[in-house]
């Protein structure tokens, strides 16, 4: 597009000595993100937890294995976004850890957002790089990013064993912010057989079995996920979660009183949500229900902003889209569901519940 060569002001200009602090802001958001990707990634957050005191530049470079000049800068933007303590000692600076980076960043926290990071640097980031494409062709960019057929979504997720264990725990730790908010939004103490369709590794799982201590969960996922499942992340010493391998397109669905998706339908076409919930709504005890857990955006698509950029990215990185409350329940109903309700937690993640009535 060639540059408008008369600079006379146009009506609705902003003055000509405006800075424009929130378009530059947009310009480097993507520095702050790989900073802090590539802070966790390193290690610099773990070096300084284990240390159990603040460190100076040179020592955390030799414990990360990094070199000096580099990790200095990365320090001290760490220490801007106010991720690090900056601590001054005459000549000598020491860094620790703020207590933000500590509880979310450090990778064996209990609350760590430290997997989120890692899928975000090494897979979300490669298919935004393609985001142009995605929006010409409507459609996911693995292919590009990847080299992989991505005619099975899924098969393209996963596209290798160690891709998947990544998926999986960037998935796991979310549950871990949110999670409790979720499974008590409504009272669901009611439903005591309850089956998470694409149930994963079984954080959520695990919420329900805490704040409802009668029921018992089945997670339904595919054959692998639930085998690394097993290995890696859900301890089936408890007795109340068990797994369920299948495909829930294809395969008959376990009887239950509740179904939960949490972030299932967000990944499908209205199509292939329609045919999932009909499939469940057959499955579905009389008096039974259906939960989804997913992002809900405003009725009229003006926010929020979190899920207005999760939209896109499950343009470029799924089949589905982020929807409206009033969008699930027409999916919903489309499917014979009834009386549905929604809540908001204010934590990311929302629920809207439907129903299968007695009589039916
Ligand atoms: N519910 C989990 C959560 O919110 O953390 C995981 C959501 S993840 C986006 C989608 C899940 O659906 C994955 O665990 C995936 O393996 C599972 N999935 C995808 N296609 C499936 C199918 N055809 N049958 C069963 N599970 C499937
Ligand atoms: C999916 C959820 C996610 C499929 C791919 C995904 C998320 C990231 N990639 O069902 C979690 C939500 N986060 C974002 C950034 O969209």
């Amino acid at each position: 597009m060639a540059a408008r060569q008369d600079l006379s002001p146009t009506e609705g200009d902003p003055p000509a000595d405006e800075f424009p602090t929130k378009i530059l802001e947009y310009l480097h958001g993507f520095y702050i993100s790989k900073t802090v990707f590539t802070a966790c990634e390193l290690g610099v957050f773990d070096v300084l937890l284990a240390a159990e005191r603040p460190m100076s530049a040179e020592e955390i470079s030799q414990a990360v294995g990094a070199s000096l000049d580099g990790t200095q800068r990365l320090l001290a933007a760490c220490g801007g976004l106010q991720l690090l303590n900056v601590h001054q000692d005459g000549e000598q600076v020491f860094y620790s850890n703020t207590n933000q980076a500590r509880v979310y960043l450090t990778s064996s926290s209990p609350r760590s957002l430290y997997h989120c990071t890692q899928y975000s640097s090494k897979t979300i980031y490669r298919c935004w790089n393609y985001l142009t494409d995605a929006v010409r062709e409507g459609r996911n960019q693995y292919e590009k990013a990847f080299g992989v057929s991505s005619k099975d979504l899924f098969q393209a997720i996963y596209s290798s064993d160690e891709e998947m264990v990544r998926f999986m725990q960037m998935m796991n730790y979310i549950w871990n912010i949110c999670g409790k908010a979720v499974v008590t939004a409504f009272d669901l103490s009611p439903f005591k057989d309850i089956c998470d369709l694409g149930g994963c590794t079984g954080a959520l799982a695990k919420h329900f079995t805490s704040a409802y201590p009668e029921c018992n969960v089945t997670i339904f996922d595919l054959p692998k996920v639930a085998c690394t499942a097993r290995q890696h992340f859900v301890n089936e010493a408890d007795q109340r979660i068990r797994f369920h391998e299948g495909d829930f397109f294809k395969d008959p669905l376990p009887a239950a009183d509740l179904y939960m998706l949490a972030r299932i339908l967000h990944d499908w076409t209205d199509e292939r949500c329609i045919e999932l919930l009909s499939r469940i709504y057959k499955a579905c005890k009389p008096g039974g229900s259906v939960l989804l857990v997913e992002a809900l955006l405003n009725e009229d698509g003006s926010g929020p902003l979190t899920v207005q950029l999760y939209s896109l990215n499950m343009l470029v990185q799924a089949e589905g889209r982020e929807r409206t409350a009033a969008q699930y329940t027409t999916l919903l109903a489309g499917a014979g569901f009834t009386n549905i309700q929604h809540r908001l937690t204010g934590r990311l993640y929302d629920v809207v519940l439907g129903h299968k009535d007695e009589a039916k």
